[in-house]
């Protein structure tokens, strides 16, 4: 580290530090922080501290900092909410019925078409708000309730403009392979070929997207149209992900292992071969137990599995209208341990250092090491074991995104 503390260094010290670094998960019960030009630069026991007596330094009075949290699978920017699919399924309708009726994404998609940009914006900052308010500093936030090339770039540039209004880092990910748009008159492959050949490339150009995802379901695309969707992303340079096996299992985890997927998500139907394929690729399983809760599905993905072959876990909240309404990354730690029995070592892992894997950010969060931007959450507890456990309390005392 620089030897003379410039006016933007920061110092924490007089913390309890869980770094959540791979290599130990390494504790330190009275530590230090360092922060320059909003990278760390120092992380470690305050006695190894050196003497910085420019730095704005900041006592903790022994509160816990983990690294800043991050939600690596949203649907954070829709319009509208769909509290009366909510009230069908109340009186017995399921998810897959509620779609087949002209419910569902397609309901959503007439009410983001209408919206014009400022309207998406001004509609989805409270639930960025309520996630930051958690201490998250990243959030990934996906397109797909736009459908052709024209609200996929609308919905794209709202979600760039939300990180331009607030202090988070944001990542987009092209979803035009969500659902089927009514104009598609049900022909799925027309579609998927307009994907490829006229959207995906104009979202490439315009530098929307910094990933493509799908959804690869029987109310949605089959295996061989997803493959289309990521033969294209591939020759644009695009890292993938996708929604895979979440109703039933059509070996979604397996195409997204062969194509070297940051993540495939959701996952409660994936058999042995999709979890060793996924080990093999270093593709991360995004755990999404929100959505799981709300739709009242049964089979649980199976977590055994994953950590039998080494899969790495990350926990999101899906935030969407339609399965998961979800803004608190809190109590998804909480349904990821009490639903699927995740331990809490793993659950907030989930939505620090492997939640940044599954964005391909591991070399700049995800952890408090050196090197790394100094994205941090300081909470009023003692044992991390405290964020995983309580329902709908907030302890956040101060979150610090890239040094502020
Ligand atoms: N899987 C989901 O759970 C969401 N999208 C997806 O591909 C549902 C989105 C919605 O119903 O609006
Ligand atoms: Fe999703």
């Amino acid at each position: 580290m620089a030897s003379a503390a410039s006016d933007r260094t920061t110092v924490w010290r007089n913390a309890r530090i869980v770094s959540m670094r791979a290599d130990s998960a390494v504790t330190f019960e009275r530590g230090a922080i360092v922060a320059e030009n909003g990278r760390i630069v120092f992380a470690g026991p305050e006695a190894d501290l050196p003497s910085l007596p420019q730095a704005n330094t900041i006592d903790c009075e022994g509160r816990l900092i983990t690294p800043g949290l991050i939600d690596c699978h949203t649907h954070l920017v829709h319009a509208g909410n769909r509290a009366n699919e909510f009230e069908m399924r109340l009186a017995g309708a399921t998810y897959e019925e509620v779609a087949k009726a002209g419910g569902g994404i397609v309901s959503s998609v007439k009410a983001l078409r209408a919206a014009s940009e400022e309207e998406l914006v001004r509609q989805s900052l409270p639930r960025l708000d309520a996630l930051i308010a958690e201490g998250v500093t990243t959030v990934e936030i996906k397109s797909g309730y736009g459908l052709d090339l024209e609200n996929e770039a609308k919905s794209l540039a709202a979600v760039r403009r939300l990180a331009e209004v607030r202090p988070v880092t944001v990542r987009t990910t092209f979803l035009g392979a969500h659902a089927l748009p009514p104009e598609a008159n049900g022909d799925k492959d027309a579609y998927i070929a307009k994907v490829t050949d006229e959207m995906l490339p104009a979202i490439a150009q315009l530098g929307l997207a910094d990933a493509v995802d799908g959804f690869c379901e029987g109310i949605a695309f089959s295996t061989e149209q997803m493959a289309h969707v990521f033969d294209e992303a591939k020759a644009l340079g695009l890292p993938v992900k996708l929604h895979a096996d979440q109703l039933s299992n059509l070996h979604g985890a397996a195409l997204a292992a062969r194509y070297g997927a940051l993540s495939a998500d959701h996952l409660e139907y994936t058999d042995d071969d999709g979890a060793i394929a996924m080990a093999k690729a270093g593709t991360v399983a995004v755990i999404l137990p929100g959505a799981f809760y709300f739709i009242r599905e049964t089979k649980k993905p199976p977590i055994d599995l994953f950590r039998k072959q080494g899969v790495k876990m990350a926990l999101a909240t899906d935030s969407n209208p339609g399965t998961s309404p979800l803004t608190s990354l809190l109590l998804t730690m909480n349904m990821g341990a009490t639903l699927f029995g995740m331990t809490v070592e793993e659950c907030l892992a989930g939505v620090t250092r492997e939640a940044a894997r599954a964005l391909g950010l591991s070399a700049e969060t995800g952890t408090i090491e050196a090197g790394k931007w100094a994205d941090l959450a300081i909470w009023d507890v003692e044992r991390p074991a405290e964020l995983v456990y309580r329902i709908g309390f907030n302890p956040l005392h101060r979150r610090v995104w890239r040094g502020q």
